[in-house]
């Protein structure tokens, strides 16, 4: 599987996407929003970053906030968590009617998860010398649910591209039906976070922006790092889980958890 289908999302899921990701654990849905969208949300992303920065926020609900260099050299967050907290625009957006369709892919009790986790993510790589994040190890986003000593609950995660990617410009890497896994694999197929190496099987999401794609919570994954550095290698992507099992909301004394010490293996 080099390439695969993409589909559109419409008022309930087909029968075809549903067998899809079941299949592979993964899903991509075209022209989730519109490029003004896109730009508002980018827009509103900067004025939440130079409140942070301001604040000097080091942490929301216990997760830390990674900082790192622009090409300029200005200092930038490059992970925001909880950012639907932050900001009218991430909190509307999570309000999105049509993220109740995509619940249906865990089925009942599945809801968006704003308030657990790291509510709603935004990732921004940009390559360059000074810059703290440009690429991701293999990993599976479960993992976490067994630091928290908690069973591994049904997980997805949702992700909405701001960024039309070519190959060339890195970006997300699955590999396909490992979400179909034994616990042994879903530990030890790889080096967590520190294997950043190709592997023959995986797939490249290749987005435009406003695309969305869900990936499996047990699925392997990775960020392959950009080939070209500078303005043509900035990507953004917003994350929001979709979960089922027990409500865990995390609120402003919630404690920093072990797993999240691994965010300084990632650069
Ligand atoms: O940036 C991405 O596309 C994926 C990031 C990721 O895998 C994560 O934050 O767990
Ligand atoms: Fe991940």
């Amino acid at each position: 599987m080099s390439s695969y289908k993409k589909f559109t999302l419409g008022e309930h899921l087909t029968s075809e996407q549903q067998l899809f990701f079941n299949e592979h654990g993964f899903i991509h849905f075209k022209n989730f929003i519109k490029p003004q969208t896109v730009q508002n949300i980018i827009d509103a992303s900067k004025q939440v970053q130079q409140q942070w920065l301001k604040n000097v926020v080091s942490k929301v609900n216990g997760v830390p906030i990674k900082y790192g260099k622009d090409l300029d050299g200005s200092d930038i967050v490059q992970r925001f968590a909880f950012i639907n907290q932050h900001h009218d625009l991430f909190s509307g957006l999570a309000d999105d009617p049509r993220f109740e369709t995509l619940l249906q892919l865990i089925g009942p009790g599945a809801r968006l998860g704003t308030s657990e986790k790291d509510g709603m993510v935004l990732n921004h790589y940009v390559n360059s010398s000074q810059s703290a994040f440009t690429k991701m190890g293999w990993h599976t986003d479960g993992l976490r649910d067994i630091f928290h000593g908690s069973r591994l609950n049904p997980m997805l995660n949702v992700g909405i591209h701001l960024n039309t990617l070519q190959p060339e410009h890195g970006g997300l890497r699955v590999l396909p039906g490992t979400h179909r896994q034994s616990l042994y694999q879903m530990l030890f197929r790889k080096k967590y976070f520190l294997d950043n190496n190709a592997d023959e099987r995986e797939v490249a999401i290749i987005p435009e922006a406003g695309d969305l794609t869900i990936h499996d919570g047990r699925l392997w994954h990775r960020v392959a790092q950009s080939t070209v550095i500078g303005e043509q290698s900035r990507r953004r992507v917003i994350y929001i889980p979709i979960i089922a099992g027990k409500f865990e909301p995390k609120h402003a004394s919630s404690p920093t958890v072990f797993y999240q010490k691994f965010a300084g293996l990632v650069k």
